[in-house]
């Protein structure tokens, strides 16, 4: 929700980014959601939760083994990010907090959502484990 008009510009330049350091865009064909795949970086998963109850992004990919969630809340709103599969919460953020939490994960794909009560039915997405 808040500023929309800033944050394509700056997708844009993660990807020019990532193309220049010449990592595969794997997911270029696809458009679900707005397209955007979000890799790891050094091991780290950047997300955000959002004040409308979405996630900023809906897919994530990551290498195998430890993967660290930083968890993002926005302005007002708590949020949590748990594996639908695991059924563990991995971290939890109070309004305007960033956190993170670690956790060993197998290659797959997972359902990442919080479980906030009435947050899970839009704050949902896919984490491919590769
Ligand atoms: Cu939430």
């Amino acid at each position: 929700m808040a500023q929309p008009h800033l944050r394509r510009p700056a997708t844009a330049r993660i990807l020019l980014l990532l193309a220049a350091l010449g990592l595969p865009l794997t997911a270029c064909g696809d458009h679900g959601t707005d397209g955007e795949v979000r890799a790891a970086e050094d091991g780290v998963l950047r997300i955000v939760g959002q004040d409308d109850l979405r996630w900023d992004v809906e897919q994530l990919t990551a290498p195998a083994g430890e993967i660290t969630f930083e968890l993002v809340c926005e302005d007002a709103v708590n949020h949590n990010i748990v594996l639908d599969e695991l059924d563990e919460e991995i971290a939890f953020c109070s309004p305007g907090e960033t956190v993170t939490g670690s956790i060993e994960l197998q290659p797959g794909t997972y359902t990442y959502v919080c479980t906030i009560p009435g947050h899970e039915s839009t704050m949902r997405g896919e984490l491919v484990v590769e």
